[in-house]
């Protein structure tokens, strides 16, 4: 669509991990600089969108967030349609949701091609004195597996806005404004919302892939 004065673009950022790895948190304060410390659960799936300036130009970052616990997760194959970002959450001082990483990106890997922008992103920093994972052990699985690191704090703002800006400007130089701006994108964004709106009606559904593992 064009907008007086400009594109625009619209790009559909993903954000998974385990319970309580703070992926709710690190979007409100994304999106609201807003950070709840008794925040709960997530039940079926969030998004808020912000706009960003990348090149003088306006990116609307669509970013969806759903629950790390299996039971209240909506939908897995329409949470992931259309998206061409992913920051995948663990918690620096629990290794268990570390560990869940792989897991994660499998997922990601079977609902997503690979040419989805991907970062890993350590949350929780601010709780240096209790951490499980360090920061080379991060860094080194994130360079396996082909991803961006960052470390980050939801509760005092450490890098938040910087992960989502790397991956935004990292779908902006990867992908053509043409296949975004695309009547077919636009198409399934919306398909998105209409069939999540849907679901969501039935939020104990069990989760329906059956490419996945998960
Ligand atoms: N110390 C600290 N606590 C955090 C941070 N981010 C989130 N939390 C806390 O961790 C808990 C879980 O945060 P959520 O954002 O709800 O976690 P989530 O990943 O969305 O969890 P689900 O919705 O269950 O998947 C809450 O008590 C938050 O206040 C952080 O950066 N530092
Ligand atoms: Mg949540």
């Amino acid at each position: 669509m064009e907008e007086e004065g400009g594109e625009e673009y619209l790009f559909k950022i993903v954000v998974i991990g385990d319970s309580a790895v703070g992926k709710s948190n690190l979007l409100s304060r994304f999106a609201r600089d807003e950070f709840d410390a008794n925040s709960k659960a997530t039940i079926g799936v969030e998004f808020q969108t912000q706009v960003v300036q990348v090149d003088g130009k306006e990116v609307k970052a669509q970013v969806w967030d759903t629950a790390g616990q299996e039971r209240f997760r909506a939908v897995t194959s329409a949470y992931y349609r259309g998206a061409v970002g992913a920051l995948v959450v663990y918690d620096i001082s629990r290794r268990t949701t570390f560990d869940s990483v792989k897991r994660w990106l499998d997922e990601l890997n079977c609902h997503c091609d690979t040419t989805v922008a991907r970062m890993l992103v350590g949350n929780k920093c601010d709780l240096e004195n209790i951490r499980e994972v360090s920061i080379e052990e991060g860094k080194s699985l994130a360079e396996e597996e082909g991803l961006f690191f960052i470390e980050t704090s939801a509760l005092d703002s450490t890098n938040v806005i910087a992960a989502f800006e790397i991956v935004i400007r990292a779908i902006y130089s990867n992908i053509g404004r043409k296949m975004l701006n695309s009547e077919s994108y636009k198409a399934e964004l919306s398909f998105n919302r209409v069939s999540l709106a849907k679901d969501g009606a039935d939020l104990s559904k069990p989760n329906q892939s059956t490419c996945c593992s998960r």
